[in-house]
């Protein structure tokens, strides 16, 4: 593994692109920061200098500092909140709502996406009827508001749209859910992310999805 961390001035992101990491890299840049990247490979991962990272043995991690914080979800809240500005509100109350859209997102989304990830589409229907409950909370929610807090994108957005994103890499067809598709369209058609998703809904494709799933 390239550590670049000594001496460093801007966060360093480890994390290959088809994993969690995605997810991180995409908060930096819709974040605006500096940061450096260290693609760690799934070797990588087991090595001395990176359990010492992380200890799960897992990707992303995140170093800014003295601060080294895994978990991706944990690294996008720090950082959304670190840089201030239009993704991070200002007030605690819409600040908790960002974070229960990001704790909601891991519980009630990711399993699934990640199981149906793992399973292939064999088993796309049984992952398809278990993300139909969240899914139905998810465009209620979008029919009265353009993004999750309102009119404006917001690190509440980058959370469960960087989650839900991977869907688009399984055979779960979203047709059910209009305001979710149009949703999550407007969020990985942004600048960013939108370089890696370029074919329609439903269709296969290599989006960035998780490539070492794990039920976490
Ligand atoms: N809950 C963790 C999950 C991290 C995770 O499972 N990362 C995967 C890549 S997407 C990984 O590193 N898997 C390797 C392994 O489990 O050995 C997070 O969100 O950061």
């Amino acid at each position: 593994m390239n550590d670049a961390a000594a001496g460093a001035t801007v966060p360093i992101l480890y994390g290959s692109l088809p994993s969690r990491a995605f997810r991180c890299l995409w908060m930096l840049e819709e974040l605006g920061l500096a940061y450096e990247w260290v693609g760690a490979s799934a070797d990588d991962m087991k090595s001395a200098a990176y359990l010492a990272l992380n200890p799960n043995g897992r990707m992303p991690v995140l170093r800014d500092g003295a601060l080294v914080l895994w978990e991706s979800i944990a690294i996008n809240l720090y950082l959304a909140k670190k840089a201030g500005g239009p993704l991070w509100p200002t007030a605690s109350a819409r600040q908790a709502t960002v974070l229960q859209w990001s704790f909601w997102a891991v519980s009630d989304i990711e399993p699934h996406v990640v199981a149906a990830l793992a399973d292939g589409p064999a088993r796309a229907g049984e992952h398809a009827r278990r993300l139909a409950a969240p899914l139905a909370v998810l465009d209620g929610a979008l029919a009265r508001s353009r993004f999750l807090l309102g009119p404006t994108f917001t690190a509440a957005d980058v959370n469960v749209a960087g989650i839900l994103s991977s869907v688009r890499a399984t055979s779960i067809d979203l047709a059910a859910f209009p305001e979710v598709r149009r949703w999550l369209a407007q969020c990985i058609g942004r600048p960013w992310p939108s370089r890696f998703f370029t074919t329609p809904p439903g269709a296969a494709v290599s989006a960035p999805g998780m490539s070492h799933p794990s039920s976490d």
